[in-house]
């Protein structure tokens, strides 16, 4: 990378986080009352009134549902959950004034960098455009929530921590939408201390719950409701929400979500800055057409895509995880090059989770190629983490003419997600590098065309 277009696109990011940082309050707040419009509405016809009178005991006042997932889960795993919960929120938000607590991110598994302060209590506004996922759903940032609890009582009334039944996987048991509140069958992290439960709750060290209970769960988001109508706390959280599905998989409703899922500004940015400047790539230069907000896109075909071809090459844990299906680093640069010559071009943009040396490795395979990497400067990568570098890489490449990913991984399927939206041709998107004792060819991916209304 040119260190003058780095030097540049610093600034740039910095003045950009700036402005997210210290805009942030008043963004989300403004932002809110938009939360409970009916998305045909024009925008002075649902100021929410009841809301600002909330005082938090009276009864016409908001309900909050808070979550969170199984510890070790990667970030576009979560991303899914969250989708199976707002489009819950989405399906009742007429009827029900609740509002979905984005939960933060802290401590994942896979953020290891070390030189970029503590990733913990990050918003989802250093990834994602908030307002846009509040023109789907009643979203709100934890701390927003917190601002709102009174100090005197247990931020959370109740806890529940879904599980799975024990005879689920019992022969010729039928499957059936269930729920019931039932003894935990294991340990929890939850342990009572004075008269409230203390907890993870995302690494805040105050927060504490009145009461903690399992429930086993079979079944879709939907049947949530079930759990919600039992209880007349005004705080939920609900633990491993992994545990409920989706209440259907890739409807329109699922890709609307989908679709509200706009990655942050300042990601978007940072991102064309390094097309443009490393890859000569760019909307329109591309033909890519996105409008600014999501419910204004529509069905389309795009037959460009940035002149360069994208790689998702996970490492790390799936060279155990997944051994026979993830490629050497020869076999992989075997693959990309047979690509290259087929489709002419001359850059490649990897998107690895790799450590320098095994990069610099692959580059000796290509060395016919110009092989390129996104590496932020120390102060830019401070500034996004190592959450915003991965979403940089995704949209990265969702740009490109051609895509290839790795087997089941989360990470490779959110970019194929975002080039359904983009209207790329299915082969170009729904491709991943074979395992050397597969063989090439191999199964290719699983096509999940994007659908509207
Ligand atoms: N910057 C960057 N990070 C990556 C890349 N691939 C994986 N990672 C990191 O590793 C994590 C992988 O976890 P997920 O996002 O859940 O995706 P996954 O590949 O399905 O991995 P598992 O959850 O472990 O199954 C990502 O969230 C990133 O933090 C990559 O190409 N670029
Ligand atoms: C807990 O601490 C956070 C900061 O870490 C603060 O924003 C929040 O208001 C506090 N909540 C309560 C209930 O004291
Ligand atoms: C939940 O309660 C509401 C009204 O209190 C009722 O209309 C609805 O049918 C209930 N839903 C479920 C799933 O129990
Ligand atoms: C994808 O398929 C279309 C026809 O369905 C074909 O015209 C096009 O060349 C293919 N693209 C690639 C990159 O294979």
């Amino acid at each position: 990378m040119n260190l003058h277009s780095l030097s540049n696109m610093a600034v740039l990011t910095r003045l950009l986080v700036a402005i997210l940082w210290f805009g942030s309050l008043a963004t989300v707040t403004a932002a809110e009352n938009t939360g409970f419009c009916a998305i045909d509405k024009p925008k002075e016809d649902c100021g929410d009134s009841v809301e600002e009178k909330d005082t938090f005991s009276s009864p016409l006042s908001v309900r909050y549902l808070l979550y969170d997932v199984n510890p070790p889960e990667g970030f576009n795993l979560r991303r899914d959950v969250y989708m199976r919960l707002a489009i819950f929120m989405h399906r009742i938000k007429k009827k029900e004034n609740w509002r979905l607590v984005l939960p933060p991110w802290s401590q994942l598994y896979h953020w290891q960098s070390s030189n970029v302060g503590e990733q913990i209590k990050l918003p989802w506004r250093m990834f994602f455009d908030v307002k846009s996922l509040q023109k789907f759903a009643p979203v709100i940032e934890m701390e927003e929530f917190l601002g709102k609890i009174p100090k005197h009582r247990p931020a959370i009334d109740e806890v529940y921590i879904l599980q799975h039944y024990k005879d689920m996987w019992d022969e010729g048991k039928e499957w059936q939408d269930r729920w019931s509140i039932e003894a935990c069958i294991e340990s929890t992290p939850y342990s009572k201390s004075g008269k409230a439960f203390k907890g993870p709750f995302w690494t805040y060290k105050n927060l504490t719950a009145q009461k903690v209970e399992c429930a086993s769960f079979q079944g879709h988001a939907t049947l949530l409701k079930g759990l919600l109508n039992q209880s007349k706390a005004k705080v939920v959280m609900i633990d491993h929400a992994e545990v409920a599905l989706h209440d259907t998989y890739g409807d329109h409703v699922y890709w609307e979500c989908r679709r509200s899922m706009r990655f942050a500004h300042h990601l978007v940015e940072i991102a064309k800055g390094f097309r443009k400047t490393h890859l000569d790539s760019s909307d329109d230069y591309d033909g890519i057409n996105r409008p600014e907000d999501w419910l204004e896109e529509k069905e389309q075909t795009t037959r460009g895509g940035g002149p360069y071809l994208a790689v998702h090459l996970r490492r790390k844990d799936f060279l155990w995880g997944r051994a026979k299906q993830v490629p050497d680093l020869q076999f992989a640069a075997e693959q990309i090059e047979e690509k290259m010559k087929e489709l002419q071009l001359r850059k490649i943009f990897i998107a690895t989770d790799a450590p320098k040396a095994e990069f610099a490795e692959l580059k000796t395979h290509l060395s016919k190629f110009k092989v390129l990497r996104f590496e932020p400067s120390p102060t830019l990568k401070f500034e996004i983490k190592d959450g915003g570098v991965a979403i940089v890489d995704q949209i990265i490449c969702s740009h490109a003419k051609y895509f290839i990913g790795t087997h089941e991984s989360t990470f490779s399927f959110r970019i194929q997600e975002e080039r359904e939206i983009m209207g790329f041709q299915r082969n170009t998107t729904f491709n991943r590098l074979c395992g050397r004792e597969e063989g090439f060819p191999c199964t290719q991916p699983t096509q999940w065309p994007i659908v509207y209304k």
